[in-house]
């Protein structure tokens, strides 16, 4: 049983047990930034017996016999186990009282999503979704140019996440399956980051969408493919600014390529995910590339450049400071920016809403 509940006060960093569920690659991201943060890692259970034994050499802790049996030894839990199987654990986790990091999407449906949130909303441990974008200290600057107007009214938008893990049709995974991944691939799994990052840093939402998606291998292995390598998105913001985003899984050289351009009538500014030390501001007369120095940092990107200028952060400083994050939600804190599970529910409204239009080809609103 978890020893922090709604009575206890939050236990100190170092008492907070932590365990995780799932083997992979996400699993041990997870697994570093849970040490970074200071909290003990417990241990893990993975999808069956040899599973768990790997994953506990893997991450150099305890390999547990059950799901029920890692939560009963925890205060909180990170989820990172198929998609299919997010909201029945994340549930179990919070029903005894966890907190909980749940890996997107949330779950495999905007329904499923919505109530996981709800349960979440009336419970008092913290829920969140590692939307880890938002932690680079350059994404909370683009965030602040457009608080302080110095972006002006948003005008059009433009965004893209592209990777090439699946070009080929010998590259397959278990998000291929939807019984495991659920019916939207390439965008429940990146697009949800898109469509997040887009939101945080405008500080508004999507209104409405259009959208159309493709396979680009009908037949992977033994699996009939009937979920999409990529999607295609015409949208409109709440203030009525227009965008297109591209989402795809089969862009030859493209590993992780995460861009966001938002224009406004007094500037605009690019985010390329990449790049993650740089922000390119554009003006009419002069644009410039702003790379992360202390000078000129937003007090909330500040808090996050935990090293000088010219020490790269990168991917797993974003990971360490969003379970950081989580954690001093924990002890009560109340951290800028923290990626929700009303968060994790907004990105399965917004699949939900792409598969919906995919298939009839009609608008489709997205403000509920
Ligand atoms: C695979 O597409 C993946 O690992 C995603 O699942 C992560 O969320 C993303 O950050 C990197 O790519």
């Amino acid at each position: 049983m978890s020893q922090l509940n709604s009575q206890q006060a939050a236990p100190a960093m170092q008492e907070l047990k932590v365990g995780v569920i799932g083997g992979g690659f996400m699993a041990r991201t997870h697994a570093d930034a849970i040490r970074r943060a200071g909290a003990q890692l417990i241990g893990v259970r993975s999808n069956g017996e040899q599973s768990t034994r790997q994953a506990s050499a893997a991450l150099g802790v305890p390999g547990f016999g059950s799901v029920e049996a890692l939560l009963a030894q925890c205060d909180a839990v990170h989820v990172t186990s198929p998609n299919a199987l997010h909201a029945e654990q994340a549930a179990s986790a919070l029903a005894a009282g966890l907190s909980v990091v749940c890996e997107k999407p949330l779950a495999t449906s905007a329904r499923e999503a919505g109530e996981l949130a709800l349960l979440a909303s009336r419970s008092r441990a913290v829920a969140s979704v590692p939307f880890v974008y938002r932690y680079h200290p350059m994404v909370r600057q683009a965030r602040a140019h457009v608080q302080e107007g110095k972006l002006g009214r948003l005008l059009t938008v433009r965004g893209q996440y592209l990777q090439d893990w699946m070009h080929t049709v010998s590259d397959s995974n278990w998000r291929v399956e939807p019984a495991k991944g659920g019916p939207s691939r390439a965008f429940a799994d990146i697009g949800s980051h898109l469509v997040d990052l887009l939101e945080f840093i405008a500080g508004e939402r999507i209104v409405r969408l259009n959208a159309t998606t493709s396979i680009a291998h009908k037949q992977r292995g033994a699996v009939d493919v009937d979920t999409e390598d990529a999607a295609a998105l015409i949208v409109q913001m709440a203030s009525g600014a227009i965008g297109t985003l591209m989402v795809s899984q089969v862009n030859a050289g493209r590993k992780n390529a995460l861009t966001i351009e938002l224009s406004g009538d007094r500037s605009a500014l690019e985010f390329k995910q990449e790049k993650p030390e740089e922000l390119w501001i554009g003006k009419p007369d002069m644009s410039s590339i702003l790379s992360r120095q202390a000078a000129d940092l937003s007090p909330d990107a500040a808090r996050l450049s935990v090293v000088p200028a010219g020490h790269p952060m990168g991917y797993l400083d974003a990971f360490a400071a969003f379970v950081a994050d989580t954690y001093a939600a924990i002890r009560r804190e109340a951290p800028d920016g923290l990626p929700t599970f009303a968060d994790g529910a907004r990105a399965c409204r917004l699949t939900d809403a792409v598969l919906e239009s995919a298939d009839s080809g009609d608008w489709i609103d997205t403000d509920d």
